[in-house]
């Protein structure tokens, strides 16, 4: 489903989901496609059949995907980037790199092989909980199988130094070689079905569409693209720092509500007074006793979703709240990007049913009598087409209006090249998706012969057939090849050369090596700089190398291993330690060094983990609300290990107590009461949690609460009461697949 507000996770596969079929090997690390990406296990399941490809699976937790592993590995929650340097460590020592790729695609690797250097393989397998046999035949059956994909999605990224354990992925692909190569690629599966299109529109609070930043200059090139004054711009905002200052982040922007707006927040001296849930519930945040608390003292709550979630049900209050019925995906056309970067035409298939109205059209009433409408909804070119004089009570705005809105976008996410997906083309690939080959994608005859399925970007111009597999220097740009992008100049401050090495360039271009961005390139609306670019065989930005060293991702250049914040191994503190408390960040101050000094392991014993359930989406208000999947899951459950079950004399299907360490400056982290699953799918020193439950408290349900008519089959305790406080040092991103909790058998029933 397409939550508009969707802001998790982060970046964009560098391959595609079909292109697995052309892997030699794939491991999958902290993912669960099984359940999650049930489609696109059906292409990782080819690869294995056909290819003979080594499927190897790297979870906590023996899994639905682990199930079709040729190798399981078990590894400690928190502990990849550790596994993945034992891995380096491993195939640097036998010399398996693919030098001729270091040597002429990438910046940094002398200081990143001195950190390898750190992760023998006693360290790693210590580190990571993962044995040194194990790790030497993972390292040898990646080496032998080339190309390899390496897949993840919330496993990898929801840790406090989730940007590192990604980043850790992607060195190892460039030192495999398997970097812009079919069969190769850094993958990570995205969540819901739009969330890409969602975060390359913008839908981010450090970023303007298309990734340009908030600087003055991003700000421009968008005034320019909206058809604004800049001037009139900027006066909406209280001042310049605070225009170019991001904001909060759905993780926290309940801490907007509850600090003090003067000593403690960076918001302009000013708390948060309304919220709007634009497809987002709120029992997918974690810390939600906070939550809660923010619930109750916010101003306004405005729910805009096909669903009464839990953000409506949990505060304690009466007034204040007002439910906004959206219509569903099958009631919306519009464009959608999914995890390929592909742009597909989705087509609707009723008009909004009852009351409900599509997002575009709450969007532009709520415009209308906010008195932006017409701000809105014109952009360089003119006023989009076909938008009623009055929005009050229009249900859904027509396909040429939402034509207008792709070609404002085509007009100005030069950036990735979101140029040359045109609302037309859109619909023509539709028209002939029969004759698009399942293993490269591309068109075999017809009227988009040669074009990508789905036109990924970059797509540099209306005639470029997309990008299916970033960086591919052996086809011409025109056939979807390019370099690394050249985003750092051509020189890095200690000297060395940013751009790609004598030969290391898409074919057919007129330069046969590392080449700078082109001049202006990001801003010229007239399309006139990428036509000269492609012209010439070049992509419009430039040919650079891929870093290891990182030098303005601060702290860590260089990734490197830090222990989760509530970590289970304290005698590891010492020697990777977490980073230095934050005072603004996204608006908020946080803790990182000053909580994980506590051993909270002491009172806190068992490893946390949540996550999903194939049955359920998100929050679980639509699911939930469907009795045939309510029969499949009935109850909020965690999974728990015989032995650590036997241990606390809890039985299969008996109730239990899971409760979290205090957060910050509290005494109370929060409870909740929940079945007993007793399984040998989790260790012995860790329990399950999925997170779809929501609309009880405490044990107590809730479901009075719900307007009459809207109550789900199914509520129960949610998982994110006890997800542990922790957030990643660049994105925010909370730490739900880390935590520490201590369980007790619950005697009342
Ligand atoms: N049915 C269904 N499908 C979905 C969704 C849904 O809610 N329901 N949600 C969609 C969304 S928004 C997303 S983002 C994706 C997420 O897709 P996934 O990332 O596959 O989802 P999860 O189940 O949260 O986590 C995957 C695995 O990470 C493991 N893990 C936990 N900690 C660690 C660790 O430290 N290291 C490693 N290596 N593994 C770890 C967990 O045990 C779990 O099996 O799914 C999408 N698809
Ligand atoms: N403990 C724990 N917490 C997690 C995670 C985890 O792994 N563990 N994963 C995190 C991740 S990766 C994610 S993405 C979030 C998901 O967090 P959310 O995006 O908040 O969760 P969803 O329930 O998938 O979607 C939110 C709402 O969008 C509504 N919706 C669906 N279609 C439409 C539409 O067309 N228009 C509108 N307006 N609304 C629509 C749905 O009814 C739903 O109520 O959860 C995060 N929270
Ligand atoms: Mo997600």
């Amino acid at each position: 489903m397409a939550g508009l507000a969707n802001v998790w996770g982060y970046g964009a596969m560098t391959n595609n989901m079909n292109d697995i079929r052309n892997s030699k090997s794939v491991i999958i690390v902290g993912q669960n496609p099984a359940e999650n990406h049930p489609i696109s296990m059906q292409h990782i399941l080819t690869a294995k059949e056909r290819n003979k490809a080594p499927l190897i699976v790297v979870d906590p937790r023996f899994t639905k995907t682990a199930a079709h592993a040729t190798q399981y590995v078990r590894i400690r929650q928190g502990a990849d980037v550790a596994f993945i340097y034992g891995l380096i460590n491993v195939i640097l020592k036998n010399g398996w790199e693919d030098k001729q790729m270091i040597e002429d695609r990438t910046y940094g690797f002398a200081e990143f092989k001195s950190e390898i250097d750190k992760w023998d393989l006693a360290t790693a397998s210590d580190v990571s909980g993962v044995s040194v046999r194990e790790i030497e035949r993972v390292a040898k059956s990646l080496a032998d199988n080339r190309p390899g994909c390496v897949i993840w999605a919330m496993g990898g990224t929801q840790h406090t130094h989730g940007t590192n354990v990604t980043r850790s992925f992607c060195a190892l692909q460039l030192v495999l070689g398997n970097m812009g190569k079919p069969g190769g690629g850094a993958n990570v599966f995205r969540g819901h079905d739009n969330v890409q299109g969602a975060t390359d529109l913008g839908n981010l609070s450090n970023t303007l569409p298309g990734y340009y930043g908030l600087s003055q200059g991003a700000f421009k090139h968008w005034s320019k693209v909206w058809g604004l004054d800049f001037e009139w711009l900027k006066g909406r905002f209280r001042s310049k720092k605070m225009m170019g200052s991001k904001g909060f982040t759905v993780a926290r922007w309940h801490e907007g509500v509850l600090m003090d707006a003067k000593k403690e927040l960076s918001n302009g001296g000013e708390n948060v007074h309304a919220a709007l849930f634009w497809g987002h519930a709120t029992n997918c945040q974690s810390q939600m006793h906070r939550v809660k608390k923010a619930l109750e003292k916010i101003e306004l709550i405005v729910e805009i979703d096909p669903y009464v979630t839990s953000t409506s049900i949990v505060p304690d209050r009466k007034d204040g709240v007002y439910l906004l019925p959206a219509a569903t995906q099958y009631e919306q056309m519009a464009s959608v990007t999914n995890s390929n970067r592909d742009i597909m035409w989705r087509n609707r298939i009723v008009s909004p049913v009852w009351e409900s109205r599509t997002d575009l059209a709450i969007l532009l009433d709520l415009a209308q009598r906010l008195g932006l409408k017409d701000k809105l909804a014109t952009y360089v070119k003119g006023p989009w087409k076909g938008v009623p004089k009055d929005m009050k009570n229009v249900k859904e705005l027509s396909e040429e209006t939402i034509a207008s809105v792709v070609d404002e976008w085509n007009t100005g996410m030069r950036t990735i090249g979101m140029v040359g997906q045109t609302h037309a083309r859109m619909k023509r690939q539709m028209d002939f998706a029969h004759v698009f080959n399942i293993d490269t994608k591309r068109a075999e005859g017809s009227a988009v012969n040669g074009e990508y399925w789905g036109m990924p970007w970059p797509c540099w111009s209306d005639k470029h057939p997309g990008t299916p597999i970033l960086y591919r220097d052996d086809v011409p740009v025109m056939d979807g090849g390019m370099g690394f992008r050249a985003r750092w100049g051509t020189k890095a401050p200690d000297g060395r050369t940013l751009l790609a090495g004598n030969g290391a360039a898409p074919p057919k271009g007129s330069i046969n090596a590392g080449y700078a961005q082109r001049k202006a390139w990001k801003t010229d609306i007239t399309g006139k700089v990428f036509d000269e670019a492609l012209a010439q065989g070049l992509a419009p930005y430039g040919n650079g190398r891929a870093r290891f060293n990182a030098w303005n991702v601060k702290p860590d250049g260089v990734p490197i291993h830090r222990e989760p914040l509530h970590s289970p191994r304290p005698d590891l503190i010492a020697k990777y330690p977490t980073y230095d408390d934050v005072k603004n960040h996204y608006r908020v101050p946080t803790l990182w060094k000053s909580l994980q000094k506590t051993d909270w392991v002491k009172d806190f014993p068992i490893m946390l983990n949540t996550g999903r359930v194939v049955e359920f989406e998100g929050g679980g208000a639509a699911g939930r609300a469907s009795w045939w999947l309510v029969e499949l899951q009935p109850e909020m459950y965690a999974e728990i290990h015989p032995k650590l079950a036997n241990d606390y004399g809890i039985k299969n299907g008996e109730y239990m107590w899971v409760e979290s360490p205090p957060d910050w400056g509290g005494s109370y982290g929060g409870r909740i009461k929940v079945r007993a699953k007793v399984t040998r799918r989790v260790g012995p020193d860790s329990i399950f949690l999925p997170y779809h439950w929501g609309g009880s408290w405490e044990g107590k349900s809730l479901l009075s609460k719900y307007p009459k008519g809207t109550e789900p089959y199914s509520v129960g305790d949610s998982a994110n009461v006890v997800t542990n406080y922790g957030y990643d040092r660049i994105t925010q991103m909370q730490e739900t697949k880390a935590g520490l909790c201590r369980i007790r058998k619950a005697t009342e029933v």
